[in-house]
């Protein structure tokens, strides 16, 4: 019996060291877990790393599985124009920042991604066009991004912050920033090749019109929004930035246009990101 209990000491005090050396090894363990912990589970897409990318432009611009983009940050605009066009002016509060593609997205990215290729005008850095919203929908979906909402492009098409008040993205003069029907020989162009706006992203006005997330309808009557999405349901997707093939008017920031579900030549999109 004393032997046994003796033994039995002897294990309890042994059972009892290696409990006490197994919780300081779980806590160490605990210790150096978590400084950066958060789950970034991206699968090797290239998410943000808040301004540590390096590219220039103050560390507001990232490549996302291949795509350049453009930190947006987060802000309140007035959108809309009061002028024969008459969308009611009113505004909008963005509260999340997000990154937008630098550029249209191109042919080569399309193919790269849905081993396809659409588009009606050839060049791998012209815009890919004749995508149907759902084409586009599902290109962005993809690579783990989505359509930009109407007021997140006009919002962006104005220069965001850093916005100077223009008509066109980034100009009052129409043919330095875009491709339009006065300048663009009934053709796409390769993107980038205009100025760009004071964010930096390029052919927000012109070159191909843009597909948009929401559902088209008018704006209700100027009362302030904060992330708008548009209607819940609708007939026809809003497209923004006019094209080759349409005069100025329609390559103004606050130009509204809207289309069925089809495809055309002059209509393609680009893609967003929302900031981790
Ligand atoms: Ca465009």
């Amino acid at each position: 019996m004393k032997k046994l209990n003796f033994f039995n000491s002897v294990t309890a005090s042994f059972v009892a060291v290696l409990f006490m050396a197994f919780l300081l090894f779980v806590a160490g363990c605990g210790e150096k877990e978590d400084p950066n912990g958060g789950g970034n589970n991206n699968g090797g897409v290239g998410v943000p790393n808040l301004g540590q990318n390096g590219s220039g432009n103050d560390g507001d611009e990232m490549t996302i599985k291949g795509i350049e983009c453009v930190l947006v940050k987060a802000g309140t605009f007035t959108m809309g124009v009061d002028d024969y066009f008459y969308y009611n002016v009113h505004q909008v509060t963005l509260t999340n920042d997000y990154w937008i593609s630098k550029y249209e997205v191109t042919q080569a990215q399309y193919q790269a991604v849905m081993n396809t290729n659409p588009s009606y005008f050839s060049g791998e850095n012209n815009p890919v066009e004749s995508v149907t919203w759902f084409k586009a929908n599902d290109f962005c979906q993809a690579v783990g991004g989505r359509l930009l909402t109407e007021a997140e492009w006009e919002f962006a098409a104005r220069g965001g912050k850093k916005s100077q008040g223009y008509i066109y993205s980034g100009s009052n003069t129409i043919g330095d920033v875009a491709w339009y029907y006065g300048n663009s020989g009934v053709s796409t162009h390769p993107v980038g090749q205009k100025q760009a706006n004071e964010l930096g992203i390029y052919d927000m006005s012109g070159n191909v019109y843009e597909w948009c997330s929401d559902w088209y309808s008018e704006y209700s009557g100027g009362s302030a929004v904060t992330n708008p999405t548009g209607p819940s349901t609708g007939g026809y997707r809003v497209s923004r930035g006019g094209s080759w093939d349409f005069d100025e008017r329609y390559c103004r920031v606050a130009n509204r246009s809207y289309d069925p579900s089809f495809s055309y030549k002059n209509l393609g999109f680009r893609v967003a990101f929302p900031r981790k």
